[in-house]
């Protein structure tokens, strides 16, 4: 039963994967100094993910069409796994200096992007 729901929720995830590829977002033109200053800040941040995962799909949908360079990190890479305190994904991380914060939830990760890119 849990291996049927398994494979229903991945092969859910790859068809929204698969829609996600056909209908591609408008992504966001900006002149060279713009892109650069922005791909500049984007170094500072790692999304850990889930190839096909509804919530990360969504998620780097956007940053897609921000036409942000964001280091993307699957935590079915056990070494990558091993950085969360609790595996949930998608999770965004923000280096500020020494400072480092993880920020959880789609919406919220969306909602900063979108005030601090848009
Ligand atoms: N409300 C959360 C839901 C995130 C969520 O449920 N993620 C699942 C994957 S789709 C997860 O991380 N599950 C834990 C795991 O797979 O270990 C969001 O919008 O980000």
């Amino acid at each position: 039963m849990r291996i049927l729901l398994k494979a229903t929720r991945e092969g859910l995830g790859r068809l929204i994967v698969f829609a996600d590829y056909i209908f591609p977002p408008k992504i966001i033109k900006r002149n060279e100094k713009e892109q650069k200053s922005i791909d500049k800040e984007t170094k500072s941040l790692k999304l850990y993910h889930i190839y096909a995962c509804p919530f990360c799909i969504k998620t780097r949908r956007v940053i897609k069409r921000l036409n942000l360079n964001i280091e993307t990190r699957s935590v079915q890479n056990e070494e990558f796994r091993k950085h969360l305190p609790e595996v949930k994904v998608p999770c965004l991380r923000i280096e500020n200096g020494d400072n480092i914060e993880l920020m959880y939830e789609s919406n919220d990760i969306i909602a900063y992007l979108e005030k601090k890119f848009n």
